[in-house]
């Protein structure tokens, strides 16, 4: 890796968005594609904080202000109108109805948006109907739905079954967030529960070599 790159990784994971920003423009200047700013600056740093967590170094503070500087890097990168390339399926993701925590789905969007999949973000207090409409529409590879309150549960318990009745089976459904994290994917009637957004990234990888 360049020694640009390696700045640029390392202004994503002290969370400095103005130092990082500059640094996409020298890269830029440089004549670095997106595609390799993306693999080998925001993917590398992602991986990094990936192993931090995995340590159990976890910082919320440290992971907000990181996904806040990914979120000005890939915004710089690929102005609005100009959506990141996507060569992975796509996942729609959520916080359900009644649940206006966002910011464990908003990490989950970065993360995947960097890696290659085409995110389509229903948002938070969304309807099941909502979700479930976005899923058909655009043929999605899985659903994510993030739960951080208790309230939320039984929303959650019904994704699976709304999908089949739409004749949607083969989407998987992926669960995460605090509230969620106390139970099990067989409970929850989800594929999948995320310990952390790292975690369904993995997960996702698995579906995506599954299918090739
Ligand atoms: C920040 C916060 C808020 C903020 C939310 C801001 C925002 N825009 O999201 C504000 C202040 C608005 C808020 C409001 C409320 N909150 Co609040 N809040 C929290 C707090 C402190 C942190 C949550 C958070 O953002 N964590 C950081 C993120 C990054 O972590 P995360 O969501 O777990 O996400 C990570 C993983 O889980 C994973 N992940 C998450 N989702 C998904 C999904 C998929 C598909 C995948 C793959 C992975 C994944 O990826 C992320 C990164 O690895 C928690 C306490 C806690 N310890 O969780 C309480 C907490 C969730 N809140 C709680 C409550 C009760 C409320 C209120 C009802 C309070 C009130 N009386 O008004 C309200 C309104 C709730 C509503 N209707 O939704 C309770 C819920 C209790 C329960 N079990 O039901 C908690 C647990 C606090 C507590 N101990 O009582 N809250």
């Amino acid at each position: 890796m360049t020694a640009r790159l390696e700045s640029l990784v390392q202004a994503l994971l002290d969370g400095d968005q103005a130092l990082a920003t500059t640094e996409l423009g020298r890269l830029r200047q440089d004549k670095v594609s997106p595609h390799r700013i993306v693999a080998d600056g925001i993917e590398e740093a992602m991986a990094r904080l990936d192993a931090k967590c995995t340590v159990e170094q976890f910082n919320l503070l440290e992971i907000m202000l990181c996904g806040r500087a990914i979120t000005a890097v890939i915004k710089a990168l690929y102005p609005p109108g100009q959506p990141p390339p996507h060569t992975r399926g796509t996942v729609v993701l959520a916080s359900l109805e009644g649940d206006i925590h966002d910011l464990g789905k908003n990490i989950v969007k970065v993360v995947l948006t960097a890696t290659g999949y085409y995110v389509v973000d229903c948002g938070k207090d969304c309807p099941l109907d909502r979700l479930i409409d976005t899923a058909k529409a655009h043929a999605a590879l899985a659903v994510g739905v993030s739960g951080l309150i208790t309230t939320v549960v039984p929303q959650v318990l019904k994704v699976r079954d709304r999908l089949a009745r739409e004749g949607l089976g083969a989407i998987s459904v992926l669960a995460g967030g605090a509230a969620l994290k106390q139970a099990s994917a067989e409970q929850l009637r989800v594929d999948f529960l995320a310990q952390t957004a790292f975690d369904g990234l993995g997960y996702l990888d698995q579906i995506e070599a599954g299918r090739r």
